[in-house]
C-alpha cells in the first residue's frame, strides 16, 4: 500500500495515525500541495492529500473514505471506531467536528498565506476564522467533560486522535485562533495522547 501525502497535512496525519495504530505495513509518498500539483491530480483527481494506493493498484481518496476501509478491514474491534449504535454516533460526531476544526483550519491558513495581499477579502477570512473557533470550542467542551479520561468513553478512538490533531494543527497553522486563552482541556488531551507510539511517529519531521 501507498500512501500519497506528507502529514503536515491533517487529514493525512489522521490517516497516518490508523494505519499505525491498526499495524498497517505501508510506504509513503511525500507529495507536497504547493508544488507538486501534477503529481497528486495523477492520483487524486481532486488535486488533495492523502490518497491510499492498494496493492491491487485501487485507489482510495479522502481521510475519512481511507479510514472507513481501513476500519472495515480490521473488523468490528478495531479499537478505534465502536461497531454500532449512540457509542458509534459519538465518535463520529466529534470526529466529523473534529475534520471540520481542519478544513477551516487549512482554510484560514490558505486564505492568508496563499492569495495575493489585495485580493484577501476580510469579511470571508473572518468567517472562516469563526467557524474554526467555534468547531474548537466545540471539542474543547467535549474534553472538558471528559476530564482526565477519553472524550466518548473508556478507551481512545478516533475522535481523541481528530481533536488532537486539529487542535496542534490550528495551532501551528493558525495560531491566531489560538489566542484569548486557548483551549486548555484539547491542550491536556494532546499531552494524554502523545505518548501513544501511532500518534507520535505521525509527527511531521520534514
Ligand atoms: N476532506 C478531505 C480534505 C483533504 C484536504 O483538504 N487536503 C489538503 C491538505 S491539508 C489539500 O490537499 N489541499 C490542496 C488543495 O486543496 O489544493 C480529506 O479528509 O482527505
Amino acid at each position: 500500500m501507498l500512501l500519497v501525502g506528507r502529514t503536515v497535512s491533517p487529514f493525512v496525519r489522521r490517516t497516518v495515525v490508523v494505519l499505525k495504530q491498526l499495524g498497517v505495513d505501508y510506504d509513503e509518498l511525500h507529495l507536497s500541495t504547493a508544488d507538486d500539483l501534477e503529481a497528486i491530480l495523477e492520483k487524486n483527481p481532486v488535486g488533495r492529500v492523502p490518497a491510499l494506493i492498494l496493492d491491487d493498484g485501487e485507489t482510495i481518496v479522502d481521510s475519512q473514505a481511507i479510514i472507513e476501509h481501513l476500519l472495515e478491514t480490521a473488523g468490528p474491534d478495531n479499537g478505534l471506531m465502536p461497531a454500532s449504535g449512540a457509542a458509534r454516533r459519538k465518535v463520529r460526531n466529534l470526529s466529523a467536528i473534529a475534520t471540520g476544526a481542519m478544513e477551516k483550519g487549512v482554510s484560514s491558513s490558505y486564505e492568508r498565506n496563499r492569495r495575493p495581499e489585495d485580493k484577501i477579502y476580510q469579511g470571508w477570512v473572518d468567517r472562516v476564522d469563526s467557524q474554526a473557533a467555534s468547531a474548537l470550542a466545540a471539542l474543547e467542551t467535549a474534553a472538558e467533560t471528559a476530564g482526565d479520561g477519553w472524550l466518548a468513553g473508556e478507551t481512545m478512538t478516533l475522535a481523541d486522535i481528530d481533536a488532537a490533531i486539529a487542535y496542534q494543527f490550528i495551532k501551528g497553522a493558525a495560531p491566531y485562533l489560538m489566542e484569548g486563552g486557548g483551549y486548555p482541556a484539547l491542550a491536556a488531551l494532546v499531552e494524554r495522547i502523545k505518548p501513544l507510539p501511532a500518534y507520535d511517529a505521525s509527527r511531521w519531521r520534514g
